[in-house]
């Protein structure tokens, strides 16, 4: 087993989250498949609904399909799914499973990240197990239903100033909001929206790659 932590900032730049719904019409692997070859950074396989069984099936099947592209596939909530699925790590919330025992279970070459919604959770962290934040929302959005309030840009700065690791902002973004999250300091944006359910996944993670390049 490694015993090196592989994960870099950059590839928090462009960040996706997939939304079952948002991705059926389109299709998910599609959707995902195009982002990559959009841009993509970082692929999160968010599916609150499925089951455990049914969301390991979808990701191997996306690491098959991803494998030659290098872009590591992270797993929403489900430890056991990254670590029977060959995902590459895991996205926890904060009442997900603790993150130091994500850690040991799916050791030191995984990815694993935690969203942090306030100051307070962010202090009370233990970071040692994490390779990044996700910050948010920084906007109301309709694609999560139960959200916190949200930061807007000045919060966001405020969280990103006291976070010790890579972040990443989520909650409403789109390309426009590119340069105001560069100046918050946060290392890339993650969309669901932006990307699953637009006409051309591809073309708008392009949009997307291109703005936040130009920051
Ligand atoms: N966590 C905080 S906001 C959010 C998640 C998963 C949804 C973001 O979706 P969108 O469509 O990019 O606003
Ligand atoms: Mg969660």
């Amino acid at each position: 087993m490694s015993t090196e932590r592989l994960f870099r900032r950059e590839q928090l730049s462009v960040y996706l989250v997939t939304d079952p719904a948002l991705c059926a019409d389109y299709g998910l692997e599609r959707t995902v498949m195009d982002a990559v070859s959009g841009g993509a950074t970082l692929i999160q396989l968010r599916d609150k609904h499925a089951t455990d069984a049914e969301l390991i099936d979808i990701a191997r099947r996306l690491k098959q399909a991803m494998a030659a592209t290098g872009v590591p596939l992270v797993i929403n909530d489900r430890v056991a799914v990254a670590e029977v699925s060959g995902a590459d790590g895991v996205h926890l919330g904060q009442d997900d499973s603790d993150v130091a025992e994500a850690r040991r279970r799916l050791g030191d070459a995984a990815i694993i990240g935690l969203s942090v919604q306030n100051l307070q959770q962010l202090n009370e962290l233990d970071t040692a197990p994490l390779d990044y934040l996700g910050l948010g929302p920084v906007f109301a959005t309709a694609t999560k239903s139960d959200h916190a309030a949200p930061l807007g840009f000045d919060g966001l700065a405020q969280l990103v100033s006291a976070s010790p690791l890579p972040s990443v902002a989520i909650g409403g973004l789109k390309a426009e909001h590119t340069n105001q999250i560069h100046q918050a300091g946060a290392d890339g944006l993650a969309v669901v929206s932006a990307i699953c359910g637009q006409a051309d996944p591809q073309a708008a993670t392009q949009a997307l790659v291109k703005e936040w390049k130009g920051t």
